[in-house]
């Protein structure tokens, strides 16, 4: 079965081998250099130069839109193997809006159930995720876990998060499913997983030794509007491939990087 078939049928793929041992290098010297505080970040502090990378590290949870900072990060937006699945589950006229770079350290919480869609809505339910696994992940240190087939469903309603060991108790959790067919996305390092934006998707506290990084950017068809952050259309998006049927809107500076809490 060819990928945009099982992507369409499950809603959502492995993709082993997509990036290379040296870009894996790069981006983990990157994830580092951010949190040491190379690039100026509310809330991130200087680390001294006795402090380890792994000492520094274990202080954060996730960063939001990193590409915003870091030319590095930019350009795994643009990864060109990443960039021909896109082309293949999206279409041929591909946005990007949205980076989250996790390093989710040693006994860090999960992310609750929840649909990316609900929080960032397209108009042709395309919203797609590409998380890449900069560590192996595994059920063991907070691998996603998937509901195969659920990128079928409606959006799912939600309630405040209850108290509960795996997540971290901020916002909310979708409710009212049936989540008998959860099912581990494990993914060997240099792995994507691209996930669809109605995918009902978690993710467990990290209990290995070691951290569970990966970097998940955010894609849609360039041909739908983004009603988010208040505007109308989210003009503050970089062009992956194709057409931008909307270029006369213009482009517009509205997100900067922020720390993600861990609880
Ligand atoms: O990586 C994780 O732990 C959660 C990621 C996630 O939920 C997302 O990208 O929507």
């Amino acid at each position: 079965m060819n990928l945009a078939k099982r992507y369409s049928q499950d809603g959502y793929l492995v993709v082993q081998g997509l990036v290379s041992g040296s870009e894996l290098e790069e981006l983990r010297a990157d994830t580092a250099a951010i949190f040491r505080g190379r690039y100026r970040v509310e809330g991130i502090v200087q680390a001294d130069d006795s402090e380890s990378d792994e000492a520094v590290l274990a202080k954060y949870l996730c960063i939001h839109q990193p590409h915003k900072i870091s030319e590095v990060q930019r350009k795994f937006i643009h990864h060109p193997k990443t960039v021909e699945v896109l082309k293949e589950i999206i279409g041929p006229d591909v946005k990007c809006m949205q980076s989250m770079l996790f390093v989710k350290p040693a006994g860090f919480p999960g992310q609750a159930w929840h649909q990316d869609e609900r929080y960032i809505p397209t108009e042709d339910r395309s919203l797609t995720g590409a998380w890449i696994a900069i560590d192996d992940a595994t059920v063991e240190n907070g691998c996603l876990w998937v509901i195969p087939g659920s990128h079928k469903w409606e959006l799912c309603a939600t309630a405040p998060q209850p108290a509960n060991e795996e997540y971290d108790g901020i916002g909310e959790i979708a409710i009212g499913f049936d989540d008998a067919g959860a099912i581990p996305a494990e993914a060997p390092s240099g792995s994507v997983v691209f996930f669809n934006g109605y995918l009902l998707h978690q993710s467990k506290r990290n209990r290995s030794n070691g951290f569970r990084r990966a970097l998940v950017n955010h894609y849609m068809s360039a041909r739908s509007r983004l009603r988010w952050c208040g505007r109308e259309d989210y003009r503050d998006i970089e062009m992956i491939c194709g057409v931008d049927p909307w270029a006369e809107r213009g482009l517009e500076q509205i997100a900067s990087p922020w720390l993600r809490p861990r609880s």
